[in-house]
């Protein structure tokens, strides 16, 4: 016996790749539902060989249903968690609303799996933000070693993360550009972003920092631990799929490169790609539809007492969103619910 699980927000980037993930992982499914809004009601959507027609979020009674796996926004994610919470189901969260409510557990299963036994107070589990996501999953082995102080991270995050309007930004800008007949104005993003880079991601904070970097510090103190101090700059490039983070860590204790390297390629969900030479480490191109989070440049920071400079890069869409849900829903059945 299966699980009966719902994805809402199915014919978004991210609800495709919940579905995609369902099936690639063979998740024990025995019904599925695809949730769409009402505009994009009816619109057809794969689950591995199947075609599914979405049907609409708005009245869809989730009695019965185990796991809803949400990717809606945390507008819509307002109006529906809790309704499918109060109806028994599961709710895996890809949105912000729910992260940092301490009734509320936030999980990356390769970092703090037993922390889906908190569902129950609102039947409601978090998802990070893409960023963090991956950073994380690099950070908590080194962490369970050497006791990270102090994390210094720069992010240079692909379209994607801003949903399909970032995707489709950067393409007909990027041809508006070979054609000067055609004018194409930043609509999504505040700059140019074809052939450029911006710093700046989601909204501004009264300390001149962006949410997008607030998120990363206060979820990684919420998965990782609250003592690690984290100083983020998030830059959204030209990139369509793949976030790439360089990120300079310093331990408690000294910890050497060599074994910061054997420790990586042992670490659930990482996989280390450090070669010194030309090529010999991994961009983001390289790792869209892959499910691990890529690890390069492991090196020493000198200008420190135990410092280290690390390069990590994955699929925004994939750890950064649907395979972490779909992995929060596997802990969850492993742990919780024991079906399939
Ligand atoms: C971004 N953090 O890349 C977002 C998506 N969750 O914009």
């Amino acid at each position: 016996m299966g699980y009966k699980v719902v994805v809402a927000g199915a014919t978004g980037n991210v609800g495709r790749e919940m579905l995609n993930i369902l099936a690639e992982r063979e998740f024990p499914v025995d019904e599925i539902a695809a949730l769409a809004s009402r505009k994009s009601l009816g619109t057809e959507v794969s689950f591995g060989e199947r075609t599914l027609k979405t049907q609409d979020l708005d009245t869809f009674d989730f009695t019965g249903w185990d796991i809803a796996l949400f990717a809606v926004g945390s507008g819509p994610t307002k109006e529906y968690a809790p309704k499918a919470a109060a109806a028994g189901c599961i709710v895996i969260d890809n949105s912000s609303l729910y992260r940092y409510d301490p009734d509320v557990p936030l999980v990356v299963p390769e970092c703090n799996p037993e922390a889906v036994l908190g569902y129950a107070k609102k039947n409601i589990i978090a998802n990070p933000n893409c960023s963090t996501a991956q950073m994380v999953v690099a950070l908590k082995p080194l962490h369970d070693r050497a006791r990270i102080k102090r994390v210094v991270v720069s992010t240079y995050q692909s379209v994607s993360g801003a949903g399909k309007e970032g995707i489709d930004e950067l393409w007909d800008q990027t041809k508006s550009i070979y054609n000067p007949t055609q004018d194409y104005d930043p609509k999504k993003f505040t700059k140019q972003i074809a052939f450029n880079v911006i710093p700046h991601i989601d909204v501004f904070m009264e300390d001149g920092s962006t949410k997008e970097e607030w998120k990363m510090v206060a979820e990684t103190k919420k998965i990782v631990d609250p003592k690690i101090k984290v100083t983020a700059t998030c830059v959204r490039v030209p990139v369509f799929v793949g976030h790439s983070e360089a990120i300079n860590i310093e331990f408690e204790d000294f910890l050497d490169e060599d074994e910061a390297r054997d420790i990586l390629r042992e670490a659930p969900g990482c996989m280390v790609i450090d070669k010194r030479e030309d090529g010999g480490y991994v961009t983001p191109i390289e790792c869209v539809g892959d499910f691990a989070t890529f690890i390069s440049r492991i090196r020493q920071d000198s200008t420190i007492d135990n410092g280290l400079n690390i390069w990590v890069v994955s699929d925004n869409l994939r750890k950064g969103a649907a395979l972490n849900a779909v992995q929060i829903a596997e802990t969850l059945g492993n742990r919780v619910l024991k079906k399939g």
